[in-house]
């Protein structure tokens, strides 16, 4: 399998983040990638690639045009208007508020389009959202042209970014925009199966109301885990979207009997929608040593995960999203993608 890798990521580098009341370096850090590289390498998974320059175009088709404006723009904003340190917002337009006006200082835009103050910049993260954003649809072309499977090595993640909104490390909705394009190329259909610990809010509000796009996602119950407001049993979709979207909402501590057993639902589900391309949201952040997670998933159980989804027989695109147990992260995401292969 062919990884496409790109080092702009790493100017997205010494953010901030707010945690139990402190202001804490970000969990989401370059040396992620790093282990991921390295460990592909290492592993031999196959070439790792230089994405290739791609317009806005794609991005466009799932997210709004003035916040896909926005995002470049910040840290000139925010270096102007006198700050440094980690861009971040700390005001919301929740209920009860305006959010049909869209303000003018940098603070007020900061928050206009974001769900939290999860999604920091720095002088380096527009250009690695836009590096990110590169990788997805190089890997995905792949993919598109033949291959059986292609890895999206992108950072920054972006399974929480919604058409208007950041959040939760995520600007641009790398594995959206890919389920997007693949349309676009002539699929009729496409699925979306997000193994991230934390319900992908963001890629399930672009689908939501589409039949066209199936969204599967596995995760930490939100009654008592991030991000908390969306992820819930009974969002099943809506309109023409009705029953397309599935959620496994899983208490904290879920090992793999019970993950397991979700993912084979999942995948039934999945085959019985009969997709053309699958795209797979991988997160590691469900690994029993993660930081920030809770779920009980070890080293050995991640490729059992990847010959699950090679057992559906379609086309599948992996992109990366978290994972936080840095030094155990290219181990556990690559034994995703070896599973995959049968290795
Ligand atoms: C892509 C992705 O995995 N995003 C995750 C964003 C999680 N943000 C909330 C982090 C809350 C951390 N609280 C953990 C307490 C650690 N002691
Ligand atoms: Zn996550």
């Amino acid at each position: 399998m062919k990884t496409i890798y790109s080092p702009l990521h790493a100017g997205h580098s010494g953010t901030m983040e707010l945690v139990g009341g402190s202001i804490v370096p970000g969990f989401e850090m370059p040396s992620r990638a790093e282990y991921i590289r390295a460990r592909a390498e290492s592993e031999r998974l196959g070439p790792i690639l230089p994405p290739a320059e791609h317009g806005m175009e794609a991005a466009a088709r799932v997210h709004a045009r003035d916040y896909l404006d926005f995002l470049p723009t910040v840290w000139r904003l925010w270096t102007e208007s006198g700050r440094e340190g980690s861009a971040l917002p700390y005001t919301w337009p929740i209920r009860g508020l305006r959010a049909d006006v869209r303000p003018q200082t940098i603070d007020a835009l900061l928050g206009f389009y974001s769900f939290d103050g999860g999604a920091p910049f720095v002088g380096g993260t527009w250009t690695a959202i836009k590096s990110s954003y590169d990788v997805a649809l190089t890997a995905a072309a792949l993919v598109q042209g033949g291959e059986r499977s292609a890895f999206a090595l992108c950072r920054p993640p972006g399974h929480h970014a919604g058409d208007r909104f950041m959040g939760g490390y995520c600007y641009i909705n790398n594995a959206a925009v890919a389920a997007q394009w693949y349309r676009d190329q002539g699929a009729k259909r496409v699925s979306i199966l997000d193994v991230d610990y934390h319900h992908g809010n963001g890629t399930q509000q672009i689908f939501y109301a589409r039949g066209d796009v199936q969204v599967l996602n596995l995760h930490g119950d939100p009654m008592t885990e991030y991000p908390f407001f969306l992820g819930h049993a009974d969002e099943t979709g809506e309109g023409e979207g009705a029953g397309v979207n599935v959620n496994y909402p899983m208490p904290l501590d879920t090992g793999w009997d019970r993950w397991s057993a979700a993912l084979e639902d999942a995948c039934r589900k999945l085959a019985a929608y009969r997709p053309e391309v699958v795209v797979v949201s991988l997160g590691v952040d469900t690994f029993e040593k993660d930081p920030i997670s809770k779920f009980k998933l070890k080293t050995e159980d991640y490729p059992k995960i990847g010959q699950r989804i090679a057992a559906l027989g379609l086309p599948t695109l992996f992109v990366m999203e978290g994972g936080y147990a840095v030094e155990e992260i290219g181990v556990n995401a690559v034994n995703v993608l070896t599973g995959f292969e049968g290795d």
